[in-house]
C-alpha cells in the first residue's frame, strides 16, 4: 500500500466562511493525504465581506508547535503555508520550516494577502516583502495575479491578460523562487480563467483553463492550492494537480452558482468531494 502522506497546513482558522483551514483540512484528507495544522489566527470570520470580525493572533505558538512536533520526531512530506496574520509570521513560518524540514518535505507557499488588484483587510506593501523572503524557502509558488504582481513590484493587469503579461510575472518570480511557480487567476481571454505553472527545474510549461464564470467566490484560491499541495505531495505530477484542482474549484462554484450561495460564504465545495475522489482515485493504486 502506497505511504500515506503528510502536510502541515499553515493557515488561520476562520470559524465561518469556508476558506484556509476548514477547507484545506477537508480537502487534504480527501485527497488520501494526512493534514496536520499550525493555526497563524483565530477569527470568527474571514476579513472579506465580514464587519467586526474577531481576531486572535497566534504568533506565540507557531515555534512551539514546532519544537514540539520536532522532539516528537514528527516527519512532514509537505509544509502549506496560507494566509499569515501578519508580516512578522512570514519570519517565524521561514523558522518553523527550518525546524520541521527534512530532505523529501516540498514546501508549497501561498502568498494569501491580495486579489482583484486589492490588498485584503490589513495588509500592505510589507506584506508582499515578507512573502517574497519567504518564497525563498519555497519549492512552490501559488501567488494569483494580484499578489505575483504586488511581490514583483510588476503593474497588476484586471486582464485579458497576453502570454508576455504572464511570462513577465513567472520570470520575475523564478528570481525569487526557483522552484515551480503556478499562477492562478490567468484569464487568456475575456471567457477563460485558470493557472499556468512553470517548471524552472525542467522548463516545461503547463497551462489549465476553463469557462470564466461571473462574480467574486471566496476561499476557492485556497480550494485550488490545498488540491494542488495534496495532489502534488502526493505524486500526481504538476499537469495533473492544476487540473484536477482546477476540476474541483470549477465544480464547486457551479453548485455554489446553482444553488445562489452568497460569495462570502466560500463555494459548495462538499458535494463536489465524490467526482473530486474518483478522479483523483485513477492516479493511485489506492
Ligand atoms: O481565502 C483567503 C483568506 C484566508 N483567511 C482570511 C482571509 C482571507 C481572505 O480574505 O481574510 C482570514
Amino acid at each position: 500500500m502506497e505511504k500515506l502522506k503528510r502536510i502541515a497546513a499553515v493557515h488561520d482558522i476562520s470559524g465561518y466562511g469556508k476558506c484556509s483551514l476548514t477547507v484545506a483540512l477537508p480537502i487534504i484528507s480527501a485527497s488520501g493525504v494526512e493534514c496536520s495544522c499550525i493555526p497563524t489566527a483565530l477569527l470568527s470570520t474571514h476579513t472579506g465581506g465580514f464587519e467586526g470580525f474577531t481576531f486572535k493572533d497566534l504568533s506565540d505558538e507557531m515555534l512551539p508547535i514546532a519544537h514540539h512536533w520536532k522532539k516528537e520526531k514528527i516527519e512532514f512530506d509537505g509544509i502549506y503555508s496560507g494566509y499569515l496574520a501578519s508580516a512578522g509570521q512570514a519570519k517565524l513560518l521561514e523558522q518553523a520550516i527550518e525546524i520541521i524540514k527534512s530532505d523529501v518535505t516540498q514546501v508549497i507557499v501561498d502568498p494569501v494577502m491580495a486579489d482583484h488588484g486589492e490588498y485584503y483587510s490589513g495588509f500592505d506593501d510589507k506584506m508582499a516583502k515578507a512573502f517574497a523572503q519567504l518564497s525563498q524557502k519555497a519549492d512552490i509558488l501559488t501567488p494569483n495575479i494580484t499578489e505575483a504582481a504586488f511581490m514583483t513590484g510588476i503593474p497588476y493587469e484586471e486582464g485579458p491578460h497576453s502570454e508576455e503579461y504572464i511570462d513577465s510575472l513567472l520570470k520575475a518570480l523564478s528570481e525569487i523562487c526557483g522552484g515551480a511557480i503556478v499562477l492562478t487567476g490567468v484569464k487568456p481571454t475575456h471567457d477563460s480563467i485558470g493557472a499556468t505553472a512553470i517548471d524552472n527545474k525542467t522548463g516545461e510549461k503547463f497551462f489549465s483553463y476553463s469557462h470564466l464564470r461571473q462574480g467574486v467566490f471566496h476561499g476557492t484560491g485556497d480550494l485550488f492550492s490545498s488540491a494542488f499541495s495534496a495532489l502534488f505531495v502526493r505524486g500526481a505530477g504538476l499537469k495533473n494537480s492544476i487540473e484536477l484542482a482546477i476540476m474541483l474549484v470549477t465544480d464547486s462554484i457551479d453548485r455554489s452558482l446553482i444553488r445562489k450561495t452568497s460569495g462570502r460564504d466560500g463555494v459548495d465545495f462538499e458535494g463536489a468531494l465524490p467526482r473530486y475522489i474518483t478522479e483523483l482515485s485513477k492516479l493511485f493504486k489506492d
